[in-house]
């Protein structure tokens, strides 16, 4: 079963839409293996985001993402990955379509309200930075009998 790794970037606890994207996670029918509150270190935030290091965003992402806490998980599914990434919409928030997280939830791209992994490695590696392998629940879904 694929996971991805879901962070509510700073702002959306402020916001108070964390139940509102959760659940939208949620009716789709992927199943929560992890959840956790966290402020992020600047060093877990590099490891994250190691690929964008360089880029004119850079700097700008570490501390946006290390400025107040964020709501880390990990959801498990069947592509999982590429039915998250749909859910949450387009990077550039100018394209994000409406009745996606980001069409609906964010005005600026730097602060696209969501990060979700791009590819079941992504999902893998991410879960592991900021998960401990005891933190990882997979519970039993008694409907997966029928898929
Ligand atoms: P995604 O989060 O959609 O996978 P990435 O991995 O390319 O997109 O970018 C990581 C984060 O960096 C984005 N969520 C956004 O906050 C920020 N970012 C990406 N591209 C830009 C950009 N052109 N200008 C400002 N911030 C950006």
């Amino acid at each position: 079963m694929e996971k991805c790794f879901v962070m509510l970037k700073p702002g959306v606890i402020n916001r108070r839409i964390a139940g509102e994207i959760i659940s939208r996670l949620e009716r789709k029918g992927l199943r929560l293996i992890g959840i956790k509150m966290m402020v992020i270190s600047g060093e877990l935030a590099a490891k994250h985001y190691q690929e964008h290091n360089g880029k004119s965003f850079y700097d700008y992402l570490i501390s946006y993402i290390t400025s107040g806490p964020v709501i880390v998980m990990v959801w498990a599914a069947d592509d999982c990955i590429m039915l998250i990434r749909k859910l949450v919409g387009t990077t550039a928030v100018q394209d994000a379509v409406p009745g996606t997280i980001r069409g609906d939830f964010c005005l600026h791209t730097p602060h696209n309200i969501i990060h979700a992994s791009d590819s079941p490695e992504s999902g893998e590696r991410e879960t592991a930075l900021f998960f401990r392998p005891e933190e990882i629940i997979p519970w039993t879904d008694e409907l997966a009998q029928w898929f």
